[in-house]
Order: C-alpha cells, then sequence, then structure tokens
C-alpha cells in the first residue's frame, strides 16, 4: 500500500492505483465520460479532473497513478469549476433534444450536468458540426449528433470483439465517429453484436427500436402472438426497474409479459433443450463418423457472422444446429399451430433477447421452415422493459407467474445457456450420458464456468479423452482459431459467444453507467442468477425436460431425425 491523503483525510490505497481507483476504493465516486477500465483509458474527456498538491494543472485521475505521500483534492471549487466547464463544452457541439431521448434517464452525460449544476447548456453555443444519421443497419442507430466523442464504442469494437469497423474520421472541429470512407455501418464488416450500444453514454448509439411492430401485433385480432424470452433476460430484465444486478426475475417477467397481452407466454430456455438434444447428437455423430472437428457451437450470431467474415476456414465447423431463437420459432410454427389448429401465417413469434444481432439472425437466409420466417420480431431487454413501462405495469407489484404448458418447461441445462461456458455444460451433461450410457454422478462441470475469456478442459468420456475449449468475446475467440490453426491447441468441441461473458453481458442488455461498469463485474453476477436457478430445478439435463421428450415422441421421432433436420437446422455462408 501507499499512504495518502484525500480531501485532508489519511487513507492507505493499493500501490499502483489511480487516483480514481484509489478514490473508489475510500467511498468516492470521482465522475468519468470517456474512461471504460482496460478498455478505452485515453484521460481525453477530462470531467475526471482533480487537484494533486504540487502539481501544476489539475490532473486527470483515471490514468493518474498514486504514490507515497500525495494529497488530493476532489471537491474545491477549482475541481467543481473545472469539470463543469468541460461540460459545457461538450454541450456546445451536442444535440439537446433530451425529451424522449432513448437514454433519457439513463444518460451518463444528462447525469453528470445534474451533478455539478450546469443549468445554462448554451454557454458556448455556435456552429453545430453537420451529421447524418445511419439507420440503414438491421440491429442499431447511429446519431452523431448525440455524439461526445468518448471513443468507447471504438474501443470496445475494436480490442473486446477484434471487428474494428468504426473510428474517428477527420480532425478537428469536424472529428466524428463513423466507418471508413464515411460508408453505412451496414456496408461494412459489422457482426450486430451491439457492445457498442452498451459501452455509449449518450444516445448516440443506440437498437433499432422494434416494439412498434410488437404492439401492433398484440392489437391485431387475427394475428396469435406468442412470446419466448431468453434464458439471460430473467437474469437481468430487474436491473431496468431498479432491482439489483443479478436478480432472477422469472415469474415477474412471466408475469408482465402476459399482462402486455401475448396470447401464449413460452420460453426460449424449451428451445435450449431441444438444441441441446440436437447438438449432442451431431457431436456424438461427428466424433463416431470422422466428421469435421473441433464441433463449433452456433447459437450466438454475433460469433457466426464474425465466423464468417473473418474466419471462413471455420465455417464447416458450425454446428448446424440453429439457435434455440430459431428453433422455438421453427417449431411453434409447426408442432404447436398444429397441435392448436392454427394457420403458421397468422402466428407472430416474438422473442426477447439479450442481442442486437437476434435481429439479424430472424431474416438470414434459410430460417423460415415453414414457408413463413421462424421468428417474426426480435427485441432486446431494455425494449422490453420500455413496453413494461408504456403499459404502466407496475414492475414490484407484479406476482410471480409460470410459463404457459407445451413449449414452457426447461431444465437447468438449457437455463445456463446464458452464461459463458454454459452451451458447453448443457451439451456435456447430454453427450457423456448417452456416451457412457450411464446416468451422470455429478452434472457441474466448473472447470468451463467462471468469466475467463478462454477456458479449456480435458473430460474422459467412455474412454475417450474429449479436448472442449470456451471463449467469449470475440478477441478471446480469434485468438483461440489462431491456436487452432497453427496446430498449437487441439479441440473436439468449442463454444464461443461473441458478447464478453456471454449472453448476460449481450448488447441488448440494460445500461449499467460506466460508473457501475467499471467497478463491478456485470457478467458474474448476472450468471450466478442463471446458476443458482439450474442448482434448484428438478430436471437438470435436457433430454430429461417431459416438453421436449413429448415433442420427440409425438412429432421429432429422434434427434437428427429428417423431420428435425428440416426445421431445426441450417447452413451459413463462406
Ligand atoms: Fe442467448 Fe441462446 S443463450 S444465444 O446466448 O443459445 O441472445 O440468453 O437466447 O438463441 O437459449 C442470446 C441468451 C439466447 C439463443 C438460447
Ligand atoms: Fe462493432 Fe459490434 Fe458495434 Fe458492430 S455492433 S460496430 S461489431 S461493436
Amino acid at each position: 500500500t501507499v499512504n495518502i491523503k484525500i480531501n485532508n483525510v489519511p487513507y492507505a490505497v493499493k500501490a499502483g492505483s489511480t487516483i480514481l481507483e484509489a478514490c473508489h476504493e475510500v467511498g468516492i465516486d470521482i465522475p468519468t465520460l470517456c474512461y471504460l477500465k482496460e478498455i478505452n483509458e485515453i484521460g481525453a474527456c477530462r470531467i475526471c479532473v482533480v487537484e494533486v498538491k504540487g502539481a501544476k494543472s489539475l490532473v486527470t485521475a483515471c490514468v493518474y497513478p498514486v504514490n507515497e505521500g500525495m494529497e488530493i483534492f476532489t471537491n474545491t471549487p477549482k475541481v467543481f469549476a473545472a469539470r463543469k466547464t468541460n461540460l459545457e463544452l461538450v454541450l456546445s457541439t451536442h444535440n439537446k433534444d433530451c425529451l424522449a431521448c432513448v437514454r433519457n434517464g439513463s444518460c451518463e452525460l444528462q447525469a453528470l450536468c445534474l451533478r455539478y449544476g450546469v443549468s445554462n447548456s448554451e454557454r458556448f453555443a455556435g456552429e453545430m458540426p453537420e451529421s447524418e444519421i445511419d439507420d440503414m443497419a438491421p440491429h442499431l442507430i447511429r446519431d452523431n449528433s448525440k455524439c461526445v466523442l468518448c471513443r468507447r464504442c471504438v474501443a470496445v469494437c475494436k480490442s473486446l470483439q477484434h471487428v474494428g469497423v468504426i473510428g474517428p474520421n477527420e480532425r478537428g472541429f469536424k472529428t466524428h465517429i463513423g466507418s471508413a470512407f464515411e460508408a453505412n455501418l451496414v456496408q461494412t464488416s459489422c457482426i450486430h453484436c451491439g457492445q457498442c450500444i452498451v459501452a455509449c453514454p449518450t444516445g448516440a448509439l443506440r437498437e433499432k427500436d422494434d416494439t412498434d411492430k410488437v404492439w401492433a401485433a398484440l392489437a391485431d385480432p387475427t394475428k396469435h402472438v406468442v412470446v419466448q424470452p431468453a434464458p439471460s433476460v430473467r437474469a437481468t430484465l430487474g436491473e431496468c426497474f431498479g432491482d439489483p444486478v443479478g436478480t432472477n426475475v422469472q415469474g415477474k417477467m412471466v408475469a408482465a409479459l402476459r399482462r402486455l397481452g401475448f396470447d401464449k407466454v413460452f420460453d426460449t430456455d424449451f428451445a435450449a433443450d431441444l438444441t441441446i438434444m440436437e447438438e449432442a447428437h451431431e457431436f456424438i455423430e461427428r466424433v463416431q463418423n470422422g466428421g469435421k472437428l473441433p464441433l463449433i457451437t452456433s447459437c450466438s450470431p454475433g460469433w457466426v457472422k464474425f465466423c464468417e467474415y473473418y474466419h471462413p476456414e471455420f465455417v464447416e465447423n458450425l454446428s448446424s444446429c440453429k439457435s434455440p431463437q430459431q428453433m422455438f420459432g421453427a417449431t411453434v410454427k409447426s408442432y404447436y399451430a398444429e397441435k392448436a389448429g392454427i394457420d403458421p401465417k397468422d402466428i407472430v413469434c416474438v422473442s426477447v433477447m439479450p442481442c442486437t444481432a437476434k435481429k439479424f439472425e430472424i431474416k438470414r437466409n434459410d430460417q423460415d421452415a415453414n414457408g413463413v420466417p421462424d421468428v417474426d420480431i426480435s427485441i432486446t431487454t431494455r425494449e422490453l422493459s420500455r413496453m413494461i413501462d408504456r403499459a404502466g405495469i407496475q414492475w414490484a407489484d407484479l406476482p410471480d407467474e409460470q410459463f404457459d404448458p407445451l413449449m414452457g418447461e426447461s431444465t437447468g441445462a438449457g437455463t445456463i445457456f446464458g452464461a459463458t461456458g454454459g452451451v458447453m455444460e448443457a451439451a456435456l451433461r447430454t453427450a457423456v450420458e448417452t456416451l457412457t450410457g450411464k446416468p451422470l454422478e455429478n452434472v457441474e462441470f466448473h472447470d468451463v464456468r467462471g468469466t475467463a475469456g478462454i477456458k479449456e478442459a480435458t473430460y474422459d468420456v467412455a474412454g475417450m479423452q474429449v479436448n472442449v475449449c470456451v471463449a467469449s468475446g470475440l478477441e478471446n475467440a480469434h485468438q483461440v482459431l489462431k491456436s487452432v490453426v497453427s496446430g498449437e491447441k487441439s479441440y473436439h468441441f468449442i463454444e464461443f459467444m461473441a458478447c464478453p461473458g456471454g449472453c448476460v453481458n449481450g448488447g441488448g442488455q440494460p445500461y449499467q453507467p460506466a460508473s457501475v461498469r467499471n467497478f463491478t463485474d456485470l457478467k458474474a453476477l448476472r450468471a450466478k442468477a442463471l446458476y443458482s436457478e439450474d442448482e434448484g430445478q428438478t430436471y437438470r439435463k435436457s433430454h430429461e425436460n417431459p416438453e421436449i421428450i413429448q415433442l420427440y415422441k409425438e412429432y421429432l421421432g429422434e434427434p437428427g431425425s429428417e423431420k428435425a433436420h428440416h426445421l431445426l437446422h441450417t447452413t451459413y455462408q463462406k
């Protein structure tokens, strides 16, 4: 430790900390705007300035290290005035049309202006840079009139996702974030992950809002509207209503969906179990018949697009299984449609996903097994929270309710899909039991759990050494693939998720400001909610799900059957 003073109070803080970290350690929040820990540490916005005794000018707390004997002042009139002026300068080029901005209430710039008493937002009013709204992509909208040039999106896209399709264009007053040659995002190799959106402190980046389409379907008496929320949505939706991070709100979520007017409230977790049936079967078949290995999971559409764009040499390794979202849609419009006696054309299938890439996935080729799209509308966790809010549904008062039967039952294996390593663990529970023919003694595969970016393990399965790898965040996926190409590593089965930590940390998940993101491991807390749910479930292996057993018995036959292939499998592009 080092001994320092903050606002005249002595503290011993961790050596090597920045002033920002040291202050956080002792319970003082220093405001930031551009800083994202380990992702964007550029000290550019100067909102975090503090006074240091002996320093000639104010220093930026986010990058300035503490040292022995340092005396720091965080609350002087000089500090407050500098922060306020810096905010006023940001506002001089900012579109302040806040009333119905999607970030009103969660905007980090707005919160800082309130905190530092920026009452005259026009103090440095002058010429505004020109900007255009880019709304051509299927998943997001960029409105640079609300951009503060913090570069958080740029850093995330490049360093976490190994994509790097956005960056600063031009210089000085004309600087703006965009793609090379001013291309629209849709013309680039963006993989639709939405990580840039959750990194954005303002309303400059937002998902394409599809809630009007859902309201229209719900109001149409000729439509039968079914909804499927993804595994991870129950672990995060509560955050939009003030619940602590990591609260499982499954029961309230079901009640809210029912009150919004959906005709059936089913569960993507059911389809996650279905995916495991098909994918475990595919894995065993590839192992036994000399098929292409490693088998790589295909449920994360951001990862699939990344594979197609950046590593086409691995397209044949992708599992032919559709994602649970799509398997659900294909099954609801065949099996359920027949049972309920409804024409698939009259069914509107809505998914609630933690993901913006799912908006792209529903429009991919070969995702329309019944001659109609498997899934019609995909909204994010955030969009669902806005629907609940608009409907006036009082979250705190909601009872806990249950999913509808037929496609609403799931096992713990389906639940854990929402966290990195969950798909692998779920697949292993079924594959190992199938291969050994014996009930698993311990269903938990701890080596593939946790928030590490890359995890590996070797399991002895019926006498065969099976090497598995799990990675999340596409930079990590890229590193794993490089080591496979070079021959340094050899795996039989790999799980990749585009978003760091998996779906719990998806690009469609609730906003959390940098002040929280920098000091809380959101992905770990949210994942914990799913693993505890799994622990308490009656069935923890996909093949034990009674509704899945019924589906195969009455409709699909066996995993990998012709009918299953037609409905539940897909193809990719190179
Ligand atoms: Fe996911 Fe999936 S787990 S991809 O991570 O396989 O989005 O939650 O719905 O489809 O089930 C996301 C989450 C989700 C699919 C499942
Ligand atoms: Fe980059 Fe993902 Fe944003 Fe596309 S959606 S620009 S890939 S961070």
